[in-house]
């Protein structure tokens, strides 16, 4: 060891040219303290090991110091492992979710009693008050605050955090564990996401599903590019039909026709689009190639980017104005105004109902037939709020669903000649889309390789935004979740190659990263995704459907809907409601490709609904 005398300079202190005995204490003072500055280990935030358990809160004391606050979360002791006796209990009893999305997806004739059974209503609370009971509501952390805040509560331009950031002071981007860099962004989606061979959603999901989830989710996942990835541009934070009306007054008042309620829009042989950005002078991103009579004006600025996303706006549109008639009809004394409130208030229900009884049904795999009924939680505590997280946006980067190329009407058409092709749907009309998007697959979203390589930039950026806003690992969210974290590599995923490659690159199962974490997972047998996705999917989605004010006591009932009339639309909608209710002739439309011989039989325009 280097004695005082001899210790190195370090750069940036300057060797005092004689030393005095004031210069040459203050000289042994520094380097004394420099050596000890060199020799023991810098003191760790204590939070960086995420000590708390179930969902208790670190808290910092001093600098080595922490407390656990295990106020209210079933446990106590120093890390809150402790389980008072109601938790025992309940955990004594809790069948794991392996068990229970097993018992979900078999047995058809179990399935067939209850759902025609008042079993059918019981489940269905069980499975709203138990999902959205992961959420923490009011919402607690964002990207800036990981401890509670006003500002955090209060402003509404971030995404909410369901964990907060990794502390900026630990050893590794990770907290404690892992390396010291993680792995680069490129490589990891090029080994281990895109896609070599398309492999298909097991359960059947095809581009319809796809699209109405890209459609959908853009209402409220806005990320506000110039802001910052930790913001949105979607206020409302849930189901709002911002993709229909904007995501601000001046643009729904831009796209809004003044009478009747109506959207503007413009007419091609007959039949409702929407108008061009010429009519309608909207922001929408479309690249300079486009010409101006093809740049649709659309609610959401990046509709344009593909006809799957056009054909959906130009049904909402349709229903919108066909909604408007039906009111006005009714009510012949109501102005614009009202009528387009109303009709916007019956547009989110439609589109809350279709989610429910057959997207997140699809999704699901489940036998038991889901139902959205507000009344059914009307007795539980529930709060009618909800506020989109960072985590829910990274969670639904479902790139895999996008397939190799797009069959329309017997076409093959490549990515360059699809992306911001506003003529595909002009060209081929409502119906001819709908029916050949229905029909085709869409890819399996988990397990890892099924990305295609036109994605790999998108794919990257989440994990590159989810690195500097510090998303904790994926482990500490399955525990956030109710879920055993994975012991290694090889638990996590049945690919021993991937297992061997992301442990050498990650060097600890609990450094792996969430978005990784949800996409490479094992999928359930026969399943779109695996455990993880379903287990933390859900809460956020059942939680942003359900905290919608129109399914609260105060909004559930027909008046808000313009009386029975509007009710009653809303109590019906379907997705082939929406298709056929708004095109020539009733095509296959469904969420997953045909499954029965009548199914396959080719539709014609003589077919009526
Ligand atoms: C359950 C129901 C089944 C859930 C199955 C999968 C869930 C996985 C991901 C999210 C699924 C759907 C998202 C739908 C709607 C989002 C709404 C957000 C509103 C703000 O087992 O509980």
């Amino acid at each position: 060891m280097m004695s005082v005398g001899e210790a190195d300079v370090p750069l940036g202190v300057k060797t005092p040219d004689v030393r005095s005995t004031f210069g040459f204490i203050l000289l042994l003072l520094l380097d004394v303290s420099l050596l000890a500055g060199a020799t023991s280990s810098p003191v760790v935030n204590p939070c960086c090991n995420y000590p708390c358990e179930n969902s208790g809160t670190c808290m910092r004391f001093g600098a080595d110091r922490f407390e656990c606050d295990c106020t209210r979360t079933g446990f106590h002791g120093e890390n809150c492992t402790v389980p008072e006796f109601w938790t025992r209990i309940h955990f004594l009893l809790k069948p794991s979710p392996d068990t229970v999305h097993y018992v979900l997806t078999h047995f058809h004739w179990l399935w067939d009693l209850i759902n025609n059974s008042f079993l059918r209503n019981i489940l269905m609370r069980v499975v709203l008050t138990v999902r959205s009971n992961f959420i923490p509501s009011p919402p607690t952390f964002n990207s800036k605050y990981g401890y509670l805040s006003w500002e955090s509560y209060y402003n509404l331009s971030y995404y909410t955090r369901i964990l907060p950031p990794v502390p900026e002071d630990c050893p590794t981007p990770m907290g404690t564990k892992g390396k010291a860099v993680l792995p680069d962004p490129q490589e990891l989606v090029k080994r281990f996401l895109i896609r070599k061979k398309f492999r298909p959603d097991p359960q059947g999901a095809n581009l319809m599903f796809a699209f109405f989830a890209q459609h959908f989710t853009h209402q409220f996942f806005k990320t506000h590019h110039r802001m910052g990835p930790a913001f949105t541009r979607a206020l409302s934070h849930g189901v709002d039909a911002g993709h229909i009306y904007g995501d601000n007054l001046e643009r729904q008042l831009q796209l809004r026709l003044h009478q009747e309620g109506k959207l503007r829009y413009q007419v091609i042989d007959g039949e409702m689009f929407p108008p061009t950005t010429q009519e309608v002078p909207v922001a929408m991103s479309y690249p300079s190639s486009v010409p101006h009579h093809q740049r649709l004006a659309l609610g959401q600025e990046v509709f344009g980017l593909l006809p799957g996303l056009t054909l959906y706006s130009t049904l909402w549109l349709r229903e919108h104005n066909r909604v408007c008639d039906v009111l006005k009809e009714v009510h012949p004394t109501w102005g614009d105004e009202q009528l387009f409130q109303t009709t916007r208030l019956i547009i989110i229900g439609e589109t809350i109902r279709i989610v429910v009884e057959e997207y997140v049904q699809q999704l699901s795999g489940y036998l038991l037939q889901l139902k959205f009924d507000p009344t059914i939680i009307f007795h539980d505590q529930f709060q009618y709020s909800n506020r989109i997280s960072l985590e829910f946006n990274h969670l639904y980067h479902w790139h895999p669903l996008m397939p190799d190329s797009f069959l329309v009407d017997g076409q093959d058409i490549t990515y360059p000649n699809f992306l911001f092709n506003t003529s595909v749907l002009l060209h081929f009309g409502v119906e001819k889309l709908v029916d050949s998007f229905a029909r085709q697959q869409a890819g399996q979203i988990g397990g890892g390789r099924n990305v295609h390589a036109r994605l790999q930039e998108v794919v990257e950026l989440v994990i590159k935004e989810s690195r500097a806003l510090r998303v904790q690992p994926f482990n500490e969210y399955r525990k956030k979740f109710e879920l055993k974290p994975y012991a290694s590599f090889y638990e996590f995923t049945d690919d021993k190659e991937m297992a061997r490659q992301l442990e050498e690159l990650y060097g600890d199962i609990d450094a792996l990263e969430f978005y990784p974490g949800l996409l490479l997972e094992r999928t359930r047998p026969n399943a779109i995704f695996g455990e993880s996705m379903v287990e933390m999917g859900a809460p956020f989605s059942l939680k942003g459907l359900l905290g919608n004010p129109i399914c609260s006591p105060v909004y559930w009932k027909p008046s808000t809907f313009g009386g029975m009339v509007g009710f009653d639309i809303v109590n019906s909608a379907t997705l082939e409601r929406l298709v056929c209710l708004n095109s020539r002739w009733c095509p296959y439309v469904s969420f997953h490709v045909p499954r029965s011989k009548e199914d396959h039989r080719p539709r014609d325009p003589s077919t009526e609904l």
